[in-house]
């Protein structure tokens, strides 16, 4: 057949989901509308996320955040995946709370390789008050970098949350994790309810918050659809939404985790993008095990930050380098 005769695309395929363009945010997302996105053929799933995507960013733009755990080890809680947790045998070496100037000889390197965000990270179950002096001042001294500024302490009160908000924080990461249903089978010693309460904490003190979870702990699809369900029905979506790929350590009870199915990840992004629209998806945890290939697949779901630096918290995450090289390869750059 004449190409130029041929006939045109059937409507079908040219428009296979009917996305929201205007730009709206919803907060009354179904579990059945959010099964159905997890279930759609993968080409109508990423032509849905993509087109989305470009209505509140542009795709070509990736924000770089740099980690550093900046009190490692020890930790009073038993979450299954983590190698920080003082439960798990063969766990990391506790150590104490860095002091401020190190903090911040670390964040200048984070910034002079090209980081805009820099996330500090504690192995607690909730920081103490006299902590929290410390904290503030790593949190003004970042600022003064001129880069913004994330922390992840555990579970806050509301008067430790107005603390951090007082020092300037800009962001609050507490993860979710899973699914309500699924979470006790990761973690026993707090509960889904102290995650909320801590988010509403966060929330009230007018901090961003950067709320995800991880994929890959034998959880089930219909627990990845809860999950996003329950981030989907906060009150206001997260600024920010890490979704992590287990990372399998020795000595945690999640080490021999089931891999799972590469394209399920991907698609756990495409519906976290097109459920929370204008936040910002981090591809978190896991990418020093994906391929470039798998990486710009899930750019191409809506992904549009990263973590950005030789190591996470105490795992390893692919040399600066080559994320360098693989953004290049695919024409996009770190956001301003
Ligand atoms: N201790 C604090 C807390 O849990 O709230 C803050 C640090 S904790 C390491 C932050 C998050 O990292 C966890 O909520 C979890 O989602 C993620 N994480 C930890 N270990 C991980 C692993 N092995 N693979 C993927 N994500 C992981
Ligand atoms: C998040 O969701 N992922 C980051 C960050 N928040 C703090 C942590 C990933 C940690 C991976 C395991 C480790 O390096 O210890
Ligand atoms: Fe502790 Fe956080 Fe690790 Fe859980 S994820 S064991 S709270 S450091």
């Amino acid at each position: 057949m004449d190409e130029r005769t041929a006939s045109p695309i059937p409507a079908a395929a040219a428009d296979p989901v009917a996305v929201d363009l205007s730009g709206a945010v919803r907060h009354d997302w179904t579990r059945e509308e959010i099964h159905a996105l997890f279930e759609l053929p993968f080409p109508d799933l990423i032509f849905a996320a993509q087109r989305i995507h470009r209505v509140h960013f542009d795709p070509r733009e990736v924000q770089i955040s740099t980690l550093l755990s900046v009190k490692t080890g020890g930790c009073a809680e038993d979450c299954g995946y983590c190698p920080q947790s003082a439960h798990h045998h063969g766990s990391v070496k506790a150590e104490k709370l860095m002091q401020v100037a190190d903090v911040l000889a670390e964040a200048k390197v984070a910034k002079d390789a090209g980081a805009s965000r820099f996330c500090m990270g504690a192995a607690w179950r909730s920081p103490k008050d006299r902590d929290i002096d410390d904290i503030c001042e790593m949190v003004e001294g970042v600022r003064e970098l001129g880069l913004e500024t994330c922390m992840t302490l555990g579970m806050l009160t509301r008067e430790q949350a107005q603390r951090l908000k007082g020092s300037g924080l800009d962001y609050y990461n507490h993860n979710l994790d899973t699914s309500p249903e699924f979470y006790g089978n990761i973690i026993t010693t707090r509960t889904y309810q102290d995650r909320l309460d801590t988010l509403d904490h966060v929330r009230e003190a007018g901090i961003n918050v950067c709320s995800g979870g991880i994929v890959g702990m034998g959880e089930t699809r219909e627990d990845r659809v809860g999950m996003v369900e329950a981030l989907v029905n906060l009150p206001k979506h997260p600024e920010s939404v890490p979704v992590n790929l287990l990372v399998k350590v020795e000595g945690t009870p999640l080490a021999e985790a089931a891999p799972i199915d590469p394209f399920e990840f991907v698609r756990t992004i495409a519906v976290a993008r097109i459920t929370m629209p204008a936040s910002m998806v981090r591809l978190s945890a896991g990418r020093e095990d994906m391929t470039a290939e798998m990486q710009a697949l899930c750019f191409l779901a809506g992904a549009n930050s990263i973590f950005y630096g030789p190591k996470l918290l105490t795992t390893p995450n692919p040399e600066p380098d080559r994320d360098m090289q693989l953004l290049a390869r695919l024409g996009m750059t770190p956001m301003a």
